[in-house]
């Protein structure tokens, strides 16, 4: 097989920067206190640092507005400490990638204002569309077809200026660009080699799968004549869902490989990982296949969107053969060709161990932390571990709607419980509890102060989301010396990355697939002298659990049995002692949220 590229012995870490590490008092985390934090990131041993938006921006999404891509947002700092930033990590070999956010831009950005007067060179840089034939513009109704916004309420905004309708699939001041414009996507690829010539290492492509539109022949899009958009229903909410002619659209890889002659050829030392909502494990080996010149990896969601009754506000317990089953099809796509990214968590989602695991209690906690770790990465693909989940950081169980900031949680609350009434407040209170993008956005917690160390403690200004009360307990400075810490088992997974060829480019093998608590594998790699094999085996569930019977059939004869139990010299990684581990292989029992890997 040919070298793998560096980025696929790597391991990316996520910084929500708001939330990150504040310098400076004001509650909101920037990038001084990013470059402050760089000895813990560069003790955990990740490659990569993926920082999501930090340029101007007003902050109606968090950063995902963009107003300006060539600047710095005041709430982060300056551009001059963004050149800061990517000097000291490069000095540490650790590369920074940028949250590159081009499906849409925010309303305030200079392209959208010029936009607004149709004689403008910009007038066709967004989705403009007059009324529905017939209605009124700006009244209820007129809309140019029933598509609704991820964020609440229709997909399109009525401009009074222009006097039309713009299309934004998320928030109304994120409208979403037209990428059928070669105006637009010439603009976007200079702002791109601006940020690479000015030392950043590549991109995380925000929802880059959806900036292809099916449009017709004319131009139009489904349902602007004014008829019902065929064959796709009106939800609950009252809406239609624009994804069947959003995501993955024809134009899809012609974009993707313009984008990488116009930007990439040429240059080296780079990754990029686009967000693929809509994408399937088959079009994801296409899109990273290298021959095709397009993506990297993807970030594929089935396994983030398959465990809730139809919508996230509804979820649904851990059905693990299921997950099984996805994560097969993911890694079975890109066996011979193309490339994966491997997360559970990120700022859209909830915490890990709070989802799948068991946040109850400390021992169960950080037992089923390790145990998620440990099966995300021994997986083939690369790593991203998202900040605070290398301290198992749980959900932040808030209890009341106030404590709540992001427009997603508080647009459906609103659009579900008091507009739509499909669902009841004390349901979605839960909803809200167990899904909301909040609960990944709590600040990092550092130490047991009163902000956590992620502000200090007699700053000025509140942390801008409230602080988990569990910092007493769940904190960088209490991880770090810990051995026995989720801290401490992630940087042996990191490690082990970077040291196990096998880990990094073994092939995959499902066991026990239909085990409805054990999540087994195989990964072998045959490098010249043989091959080399390494048994994955986890316990996802708080119960005690058996080996599987094809677990077992894998052990050497000396490995299963209390009189001749497998050398503890094979044990590569336990979530608890490598002992614990040779017991549970010799007696074929598995005690809760037990996990390890051994060398057949
Ligand atoms: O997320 C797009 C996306 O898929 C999320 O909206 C996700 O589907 C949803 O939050 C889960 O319920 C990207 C960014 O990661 C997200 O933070 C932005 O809000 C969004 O795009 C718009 O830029
Ligand atoms: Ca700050």
């Amino acid at each position: 097989a040919t070298p793998n590229p560096w980025w696929a012995n790597a391991v990316v870490y996520q910084i929500y920067p708001r939330s990150f590490q504040d310098t400076n008092g004001d509650g909101f985390g920037d990038l001084k206190g990013i470059t402050s934090r760089l000895g813990y990131l560069a003790d955990l041993g990740v490659d990569v640092l993926w920082l999501s938006p930090v340029y101007k921006s007003p902050q109606d999404d968090n950063g995902y507005d963009i107003s300006d891509y060539r600047d710095i947002d005041p709430l982060f700092g300056t551009l001059a400490d963004m050149d800061e930033l990517i000097a000291k990590a490069h000095e540490r070999g650790i590369k920074i990638v940028m949250d590159l956010v081009v499906n849409h831009t925010s309303d305030e950005h200079a392209w959208f204002q010029a936009s607004r007067n149709p004689d403008d060179p910009h007038a066709d840089w967004y989705w403009w569309r007059p009324a529905r034939p017939g209605k009124t513009p700006g009244t209820p109704g007129a809309e140019p077809n029933e598509w609704g916004s991820y964020f609440g309420g229709s997909a399109w905004q009525y401009d009074p200026e222009r006097g039309e309708y713009y299309l934004h699939q998320f928030s109304k001041k994120q409208p979403d660009l037209n990428w059928e414009n070669p105006d637009v996507r010439r603009a976007v690829y200079d702002m791109m080699n601006w940020w690479l010539d000015r030392g950043v290492d590549g991109f995380r492509m925000d929802v880059i799968t959806l900036i292809s539109k099916r449009v017709d022949a004319n131009g139009k899009l489904p349902g602007e004549d004014g008829s019902l958009i065929p064959d796709l229903p009106v939800g609950e909410e009252g809406y239609s869902n624009p994804n069947p002619f959003c995501a993955d659209g024809p134009r899809q890889d012609e974009f993707l490989a313009e984008m990488r002659r116009e930007v990439f050829d040429g240059r080296d030392g780079f990754m990029t990982v686009g967000e693929a909502p809509g994408i399937s494990p088959a079009r994801n080996e296409h899109i990273t296949d290298p021959a095709n010149g397009e993506l990297d990896m993807l970030f594929l969601f089935e396994h983030v969107d398959f465990d809730c009754d139809g919508v996230k506000w509804k979820p649904r317990p851990l059905d693990l053969p299921a997950l099984k089953r996805i994560m097969a099809d993911y890694q079975h796509a890109v066996k011979d060709r193309g490339w994966t990214a491997l997360f559970d968590g990120n700022h859209d989602q909830p915490r890990v161990v709070s989802r799948w695991g068991d946040d109850s209690t400390e021992e169960s906690r950080v037992a089923s932390a390790k145990a998620l770790a440990l099966t995300l990465h021994m997986h083939r693909g690369t790593p991203y571990v998202y900040q605070g989940e290398e301290l198992g950081m749980t959900n932040a169980h808030f209890t009341s709607l106030a404590q709540y900031r992001d427009l997603e949680s508080l647009n459906a609350y609103r659009q579900r419980v008091e507009e739509a009434r499909v669902q009841s407040a004390e349901s979605m209170m839960a909803g809200l509890a167990a899904r909301s993008r909040d609960n990944a956005r709590t600040p990092m917690q550092w130490d047991d102060s009163r902000y956590a160390g992620f502000t200090a403690p007699d700053a000025p200004a509140e942390p801008w989301i409230a602080v988990n009360p569990n910092r007493t307990s769940i904190n960088a400075a209490a991880e770090v010396h810990d051995p026995d810490s989720v801290f401490a088992f992630y940087k042996r997974l990191i490690a082990l990355r970077h040291e196990n060829p096998v880990v990094a480019a073994g092939d995959w093998t499902p066991l026990a697939p239909d085990d409805p608590q054990v999540y087994a594998f195989a990964r072998s790699l045959d490098d010249g002298d043989g091959a080399h094999r390494l048994l994955t085996v986890v316990n996802l569930s708080k119960e005690p659990a058996d080996l599987p019977a094809d677990v077992v059939a894998l052990l050497p004869s000396k490995g299963h049995s209390p009189e001749s139990p497998l050398a503890v010299d094979r044990v590569v990684i336990a979530t608890g002692s490598d002992a614990e581990a040779v017991t549970a292989l010799a007696s074929g029992h598995l005690v809760p949220w037990q996990g390890f890997v051994v060398r057949l």
